[in-house]
């Protein structure tokens, strides 16, 4: 066992309330009422019909026998019952796990593995998948998951929720300290890992980032990222936005006119893209001149580095307050404040959003740097994490022995004070936001009988950030094509968003002194292609 953090410690913060998710939303529906709490593309919901609804979801639940501290597989997009589904969980203490609904078959059996989840809720179909049979699959191949329920038109979520109408469960209490959700990790090595979050802390994280933005009653949060990625749910995001009073917009999905329609129709006053989005969001103004986004207040980018000269375009163009975001699932946020000066928001990420944040800069030996000069960033503090969840190996290798997290990021301070980013120490490919782990993707393309070797890189893209280049040893002397390798990934059950964008083969690798692959000569040899 290694650190294990003392939360007494941070009990006198302010925002800090040993308090669970469900009994939150008890306060909100009182405070808040009849105001509307979320909208989606067919509906909305008030704060006190979102509360009892997650009432009847949360006794439906305890009925077929989810119990108090169950995993439960979440894979729902951006609409109510996702909001619904997760106070419902709150509320009994089970943990939900935020899958994406990109999520395939190889990525569910490496959470489930490790997680041993009790329940997994699906939407019926989206975007043109429909999850029902790979839900039943897994079922089948895992005998830990006793249930599967379904958000459609017709069925589970919703009859869920009408059979139990005006019931008044008793629900199991539900300390803040216990694990409120479990969000996925980025990760650098192979093996998943799952993110601990407790309900205190996660909540403590929403109002810290609430503050920073200066969030209140009369805010339009859009939600354009899929809302189980940390930084839509929690920075401030939907649980931000619902804490002040606030009004929630789930955008269907991310696409440039939905992100501008959806501003333009609901007034939206704050949003969070990766900056991939934003480089389209900007094409579309340039050609539609229907778009109203005058309402913005301030548009937060973040999840990866944001190029200087597309920061300074946002600053000139947008009507609004650029805030730099730089985001961590582990936990550790650092955003830019609305009254900094544009030339400033510009050239860093700012400061971390807690008082009591602990952030080390570090060179190789773990020693601190000077200002100026960029290392490893780590941190610790009241909603950093101080471990993943079943992976005491993992953790020795994340964790300093006393409990900073190590990000993995390059960072420095400015003369100023703040942090800025510089890319990234350990191994991992950032594509429009979504992390992806090299040696992930290799071990499934080792999985096609022509491919003897893989390894993958992040390649510098314009529009990506990073684009995922697969250099393969093949020996099949007519080679292989980009078509058959996502033919044979999406086969085997991938995430479209991890699937190679080129590919390139080779006879053999270039070393470095230590005799590994050199990833550095592959990723320049990707870029002169
Ligand atoms: C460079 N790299 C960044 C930034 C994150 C808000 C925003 C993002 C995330 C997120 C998040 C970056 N510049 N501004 O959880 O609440 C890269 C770093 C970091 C990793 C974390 C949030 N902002 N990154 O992206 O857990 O490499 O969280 O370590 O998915 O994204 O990824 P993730």
């Amino acid at each position: 066992m290694g650190y294990k953090k003392d939360m007494s410690k941070y009990e006198n913060l302010e925002g800090w309330e040993r308090c669970g998710f469900g009994e939150q939303l008890d306060r909100w529906a009182e405070k808040y009422g009849e105001r509307i709490a979320v909208t989606d593309s067919e509906d909305e919901i008030s704060y006190m019909e979102l509360k009892q609804k997650a009432d009847c979801l949360a006794a439906a639940f305890l009925r077929k026998g989810i119990l108090k501290g169950d995993k439960v597989l979440v894979q729902l997009p951006n609409r109510i019952s996702f909001v619904i589904v997760f106070f419902a969980l709150s509320k009994i203490g089970a943990v939900p796990i935020m899958m994406l609904p990109a999520h395939r078959e190889a990525e569910l059996e490496g959470i489930i593995e490790l997680a041993k989840p009790a329940a997994y809720i699906v939407v019926e179909k989206y975007l043109g998948f429909s999850y029902v049979p790979m839900a039943n699959a897994m079922k089948e191949k895992y005998s830990c998951i006793r249930h599967i329920f379904v958000d459609s038109e017709s069925g589970d979520i919703s009859g869920m929720i009408a059979e139990t109408y005006g019931e008044n469960g008793a629900f199991p209490a539900v300390d803040g300290y216990e694990t409120a959700v479990l969000l996925l990790s980025g990760g650098t090595t192979g093996v998943p890992k799952l993110i601990p979050r407790t309900h205190t802390d996660y909540m403590y994280n929403a109002r810290m980032s609430a503050k920073r933005c200066r969030l209140d009653s009369s805010d339009v949060y859009l939600a354009s990222l899929p809302v189980a990625h940390n930084f839509p749910l929690c920075c401030p995001g939907l649980l931000g936005t619902l804490d002040v009073g606030g009004k929630v917009v789930l955008a269907s999905a991310t696409s440039p006119d939905d992100i501008l329609d959806a501003i333009t129709e609901e007034g939206v006053t704050i949003t969070a893209l990766v900056p991939a989005m934003v480089t389209v969001c900007m094409e579309m103004l340039e050609w539609d001149e229907d778009y109203d986004i005058s309402s913005l207040r301030i548009l937060q980018v973040g999840g990866a580095m944001l190029e200087d000269s597309l920061a300074d375009k946002i600053i000139e163009e947008w009507p609004c307050k650029l805030m730099q975001v730089f985001g961590t699932a582990e936990g550790l946020l650092s955003f830019t404040s609305p009254e900094d000066e544009g030339s400033l928001i510009a050239r860093c990420q700012g400061t971390p959003v807690s008082p009591a944040d602990e952030v080390k800069i570090v060179d190789e030996e773990d020693k601190a740097v000077p200002e100026g000069v960029f290392g490893e960033l780590l941190s610790r503090g009241p909603y950093t994490i101080d471990g993943y969840y079943m992976a005491e190996e993992a953790n020795k290798k994340s964790f300093t022995s006393d409990g900073f997290y190590r990000t993995g990021d390059k960072a420095m301070w400015t003369k100023d004070g703040r942090l800025r980013l510089g890319g990234r120490i350990k191994e991992q490919i950032n594509r429009a936001g979504e992390k992806i782990m090299p040696s992930e993707i290799e071990a499934y393309l080792c999985r096609h009988s022509k491919i003897k070797e893989a390894a993958v890189v992040g390649v510098t893209d314009e529009t990506l950030g990073n684009r995922i280049c697969a250099f393969l040893v093949t020996d099949d002397e007519a080679g292989i094509d980009l078509q058959e390798i996502h033919r044979f990934l999406r086969e085997i059950g991938v995430a479209a968003y991890k699937m190679p964008d080129q590919i390139e083969r080779v006879e053999t690798w270039p070393l470095t002194s230590v005799g590994k692959i050199d990833k550095k000569a592959l990723e320049r040899m990707a870029q002169e292609k």
